[in-house]
Formats: structure tokens, sequence, C-alpha cells
């Protein structure tokens, strides 16, 4: 039995419980993060929590402990459940007050920190590659719901997920109203082009800019890689030589189809293979220390 940190308490999972009332499950009103720890490190919370106070500053709820604490907090959450290799989901809610949208002030945020185990994607997915679909559910608008801001409704991600396995395939690529790829349900998207350039689009479009993205830019740019942010399409995604998409959970995973187009010759390639290593490498060198 677990243990989840719930406004203020320590409490079992069975016991960690919030208000039919909260404007989380009202509204998908919320903020969360995602975040991994390994080996009894957390990695990279400084850039996880910094996110999660932008995206509460963006919505107007104000996260009533200071970043150091949130970090403790969420250390000691880990503590408890004696874990060293985590998956760790802080969520703040606006709290609770009546049922109408109206009244967003003066109201005290739930504040839930979970940690749990990390659920790994098959080793065969990393070995052989994974296939997706573009998605007919375009991103949100980044005018009307901002995919930088991670907040509870994910409905968009959701329904992207759901047609990949209607589809039959492992993840959903979204495109932007113009055509542009912009990301996967719930990581980002890298081509390595025939002109030896690495790729991802810019966040502008209506990707979250993830904290595993920063990462493999700044790991290819270290390698000397030229990376660049610019928008692409279906057709460069489908006659790329590489492609992965990364993210927390996922970390570095090879695309090696999209829409029954193979992708270079079909298995992960050269460039995907070192920054997977790489990325690993860091994952198990770094990190705030729990213990
Ligand atoms: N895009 C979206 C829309 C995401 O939600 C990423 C990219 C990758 O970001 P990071 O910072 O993790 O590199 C995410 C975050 C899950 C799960 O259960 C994954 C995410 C979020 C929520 C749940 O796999 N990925």
């Amino acid at each position: 039995m677990g243990i989840v940190y719930i406004n203020g308490e320590f409490v079992p999972t069975e016991s960690a419980k919030v208000s039919v009332y909260d404007r989380g499950l009202l509204y998908g009103d919320g903020v969360f993060e995602g975040i991994r720890a390994y080996n009894g490190r957390v990695f990279k919370l400084d850039e996880h929590i910094d996110r999660l106070y932008e995206s509460a500053h963006s919505i107007l709820i104000k996260i009533p402990m200071s970043k150091e604490e949130f970090k403790e907090t969420l250390a000691e959450t880990i503590r408890r459940n004696g874990l060293r290799d985590a998956y760790i989901r802080p969520i703040v809610t606006r709290g609770v007050k009546g049922l109408g949208i109206n009244p967003w002030d003066a109201m005290s945020p739930t504040v839930i920190i979970i940690a749990d185990k990390i659920t790994l994607y098959s080793s065969k997915m990393y070995e052989d590659g994974i296939a997706a679909v573009c998605a007919s559910t375009m991103r949100n608008n980044p005018n009307a719901c901002n995919p930088q801001i991670k907040s509870l409704n994910y409905l968009n991600s959701a329904m992207a997920k759901y047609e990949a396995y209607l589809a039959g395939a492992d993840e959903a690529i979204f495109l932007n109203p113009q055509g542009y790829v912009v990301e996967a349900a719930v990581d980002n998207i890298f081509i390595y082009t025939k002109q030896g350039e690495l790729v991802t689009p810019p966040t502008y479009l209506g990707a979250l800019r993830g904290i595993t993205r920063d990462t493999v830019i700044e790991i290819a740019r270290a390698k000397g890689i030229l990376v660049k942010e610019e928008p692409f399409t279906r057709h460069d995604l489908y006659n790329a030589v590489e492609s992965f998409l990364t993210g927390t959970a996922a970390e570095v995973i090879p695309l090696v189809k999209v829409d029954g187009r193979v992708i270079g010759d079909g298995r992960p390639g050269k460039i995907t293979r070192e920054i997977m290593m790489a990325y690993r490498e860091l994952t198990q060198n770094s990190g705030y220390p729990v213990y």
C-alpha cells in the first residue's frame, strides 16, 4: 500500500481522496507534472518544478508552498514509499468551492503528490521502434488552451491516443490546423534529415516544451549534431532518415513507421541509438538526491 501526500498530510493511498466538488474533477481546472526518479535521484527536478509553477501561474493558481518546500515534500513522498525508481505525479487543482466556474479567487488549492512504480515500455519497442499514425484530432490551438500549460485537461492527448489504439498503432502524432507536425500525444518528436540536421517542431506550433526534449537538444549539440527548431510536414516525417519521440516516461523511443510509411530503413537509426544511450547515462548520473 502506497503513501500519498495530500493537503499537508501523508495518507495511505486508499484514504487519499478529493471532494466531488474539486475543480480539478469538475473542470480539469488544475495542473500537473510527470517526473521520474532513477536510483534514488529525481531527474531534472528543478525543471519540472519550474514548469509546474509556470503552468499554475498561467492559469491563476498560487501554489501554497515555496518551490523548495515542494521539492522537499516530493522527496519525502518518495522516501515514505521506499522507492528508488519512481514515477512521481504532483497535481495542483484550484480547490473546492461550489459548482460554478465563477469564483476562482480566495480558493485554497488542492495539492497532491503521488509516487508510484514506473510502468516501463517494453524493451522490444526500444529495440525495434514503434509505429504511429497522424491523428485526425488536431493539437489544441495555443490561443485557446495552450499546450505549454500542463493542465489537468488532457482530453486532447487522450483522444489522439485513442485514435492510435483504434488504428492498431502504438502512438499518435498531432498536426496543427495548418498541417504541420507538432508532437505525439504525450511526447515530443524529432526527425533526423538527409541534410544531417536534427529537427523538432517549435513550441509555438502547440508542442509542450518537454524537459526530455530540452535535454536531448543539449545532448545532440554537445555531440556536434546540428539541431533546429523548425516546422515540418508529414511529408518531411515520412522521408526522414530517422525519427524518435521523447518524454519523461518514454525517454527516447525510436519511431520507425508513420501512417504505413517506413522511415529510413525501418530500424532505429544510428543517431537515435546514440542519443538513447547518452540520455540513459545522464538519468543514471544526475538528479536531486532523495536519500
Ligand atoms: N508533450 C506532451 C503533450 C506531454 O504531456 C511531453 C510532451 C514530454 O514532456 P517531458 O517534459 O516529459 O519530456 C509530455 C509529458 C504518461 C504521461 O503517462 C506522459 C506525459 C505527461 C503525462 C502523462 O505517459 N508526458
